[in-house]
């Protein structure tokens, strides 16, 4: 995990400057999957900080993380673990912030066990869980959800969905050629 990501907001100057994401996962070794969260959100001007907090080596630090999140300033929660990947509903527990959850895949099990972890939350709890891996996507739903209150921001969001929609209508092109 970059030095640079770690505690801190990220020096993007594109940004408003005020962090209003937090990302979180279970390891250091998550960052490489993670990171694609953090990167769709720098696309959008999106100030964000990044954290290792294990719910299971540390987990009075987790708690005291997730309690604070709110008061903090944070808006949106994206949490990313793997395996008995508990992060993002604990999270979930004692925040009032959306918590999107990312399932990490690892080498055993390909990733189903950390995503049945993370999406079979109980009633009165959710967490919004993306694809195993699907980093990207938790950072582009966090960014909607701050669209939501945003009409600038879903300037953005629509540009970036008629940004999708040409290249995929280039690439049908290119085969109907
Ligand atoms: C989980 O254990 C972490 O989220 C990570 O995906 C996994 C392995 O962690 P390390 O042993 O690589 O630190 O809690």
């Amino acid at each position: 995990m970059p030095e640079s990501t770690t505690s801190e907001a990220r020096d993007d100057p594109t940004s408003s400057g005020r962090v209003r994401v937090g990302i979180v996962m279970g390891s250091d070794s998550d960052w490489p999957t993670m990171q694609a969260a953090g990167q769709a959100l720098e696309e959008f001007g999106i100030a964000y900080e990044a954290d290792v907090v294990s719910a299971h080596r540390m987990p009075d630090a987790m708690l005291a993380w997730g309690h604070g999140a709110h008061a903090r300033g944070l808006e949106v929660v994206i949490a990313g673990a793997g395996g008995a990947a508990h992060l993002p509903g604990m999270l979930a527990a004692v925040t009032p912030l959306p918590v999107i959850g990312v399932p990490v895949p690892l080498k055993h099990l390909d990733g189903l066990d950390s995503l049945l972890s993370i999406v079979q939350m109980p009633a009165g709890v959710p967490v919004a869980t993306v694809s195993v891996g699907g980093a990207r996507n938790a950072g582009l739903l966090a960014v909607r959800i701050l669209a939501a209150g945003d009409p600038d921001l879903t300037a953005k969001v629509l540009a970036f969905q008629d940004d999708l929609r040409a290249a995929a209508q280039a690439k049908g092109e290119v085969v109907r050629r």
